[in-house]
C-alpha cells in the first residue's frame, strides 16, 4: 500500500487539482521524496522497491506526461546508483533523495526562468496573442512581457470541458494585462486578427510533433492557414524518448463525466490531448532558445544522455 501522502498526490494530479505538465512533475518528484520518508524498510533494497512502486502509481496518473516519467525516470536512477554505494543506508539514501529534489528544483525553476525571458523576446509591442488552456509557462511568458512594457493583448480560450482557460484569464488579469476570454469555437475569429499563438507543451515528439491539450491542433491548423506565427513553450524535459523508436505518444481519456448530464443512447467521447503536426509549429521556446521543431531531437537528446551518464 503506498503511503498516504503519495496517494494524495496521486489523486489530486488525476484529478487535475494539480495540473499543467510542469507541476505535475515537480509534485511527483515531491510525492518521491514522501514516499522514502513514509517508507518502513529497513534495508536501501527494500527502499528502492517501495520507491519503485510509487513512481509506478504516480506515472499512471497521467498518461501523457512524459516530464513527469522523465524526472521520475532520472530520480529513480539516481536512488538506485545510491543503494549501490559500499555502506548506503536508509537514511543516507534520504539524505541525498532531498539534495537531489533540491537540485532538481532549481533547476526546473532556471529553466522556466530562461523559457519565459526567451519567449518574451518573441512577442512584439502590443501584439495579439491567442493562448489555449492554462500552461504555467506561457502564462510566465506573458507576466515577463508584460513587466518588460510589451502590453500583449490577450485572448484566451476557455478550454472546455474543464475551462482551464479561465484560470489563464485571471491570472494574466491579475497580472494587469489586458485579456478576453472566448468561447473555444471562436478561435478562427480570432485568430485572423492574432499576431501569434502561444500555447505549452505536454509532449514532443521525436518528429517535432506537439501533443497539448484538445483543440491546439485545431487552433495550430487554422493559424497556418491564417500564417499566424504559432509558438509552444517546452521544457526539454517535456520531450518523450520513447518516440525516437516510433513508439506513439499515449493520447489521455477522460472520463465522460466531464462532459455533463449523460444522453441516453449517446456515447460520450472526451479526449484530453491532441497532436499539432510539427509544420504547424513555427518554433518551440525551450531553454536552450527558439527551436525549430526538427531541432528538438538532437537538443533533447542530449539532455536526456547526459543524465544517463
Ligand atoms: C494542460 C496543458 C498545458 C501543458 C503545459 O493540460 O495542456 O498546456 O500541460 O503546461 P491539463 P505547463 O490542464 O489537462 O493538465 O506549461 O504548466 O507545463
Amino acid at each position: 500500500m503506498l503511503p498516504l501522502r503519495v496517494r494524495r498526490i496521486c489523486s489530486d494530479i488525476s484529478s487535475l487539482k494539480i495540473q499543467g505538465a510542469r507541476k505535475i512533475a515537480l509534485a511527483s518528484i515531491e510525492a518521491l521524496y514522501f514516499a522514502s520518508l513514509d517508507s518502513r524498510a529497513k534495508s536501501p533494497q527494500a527502499l528502492y522497491s517501495d520507491l519503485l512502486l510509487a513512481a509506478d502509481a504516480l506515472s499512471k496518473t497521467r498518461p501523457t506526461e512524459p516530464m513527469m516519467r522523465n524526472s521520475l525516470h532520472d530520480t529513480i536512477r539516481f536512488v538506485l546508483l545510491q543503494t549501490k554505494k559500499k555502506g548506503a543506508s536508509v537514511e543516507g539514501i534520504r539524505d541525498a533523495l532531498a539534495e537531489q529534489k533540491k537540485e532538481f528544483f532549481s533547476h526546473m525553476q532556471l529553466h522556466f526562468e530562461k523559457i519565459c525571458e526567451f519567449g518574451a523576446r518573441q512577442i512584439p509591442q502590443n501584439s495579439h496573442v491567442l493562448v489555449h488552456c492554462h500552461s504555467h509557462t506561457v502564462v510566465g511568458i506573458l507576466r515577463r512581457a508584460q513587466f518588460l512594457g510589451k502590453c500583449p493583448i490577450v485572448i484566451c480560450t476557455e478550454t472546455r470541458p474543464r475551462f482551464q482557460g479561465r484560470q489563464t484569464a485571471e491570472e494574466l488579469a491579475s497580472a494587469g494585462i489586458d485579456v478576453s476570454l472566448i468561447v473555444d469555437s471562436a478561435a478562427n475569429t480570432y485568430l485572423a486578427r492574432s499576431d501569434l499563438v502561444l500555447v505549452g507543451a505536454d509532449a514532443v515528439t521525436a518528429s517535432g510533433d506537439l501533443v497539448n491539450k484538445i483543440g491546439t491542433s485545431s487552433i495550430a491548423q487554422l493559424a497556418y492557414m491564417h500564417g499566424v506565427r504559432f509558438y509552444s513553450a517546452a521544457e526539454l524535459y517535456k520531450f518523450d524518448p520513447a518516440t525516437r523508436w516510433g513508439a506513439p505518444e499515449p493520447l489521455e481519456q477522460r472520463s465522460a463525466s466531464e462532459l455533463g448530464k449523460p444522453i441516453k443512447g449517446v456515447k460520450m467521447l472526451n479526449p484530453a490531448f491532441d497532436v499539432t503536426p510539427a509544420k504547424c509549429i513555427s518554433a518551440y521556446i525551450c531553454e536552450e532558445g527558439i527551436v525549430p521543431p526538427q531541432g528538438m531531437l538532437q537538443l533533447a537528446s542530449k539532455i536526456l544522455e547526459h543524465n544517463k551518464q
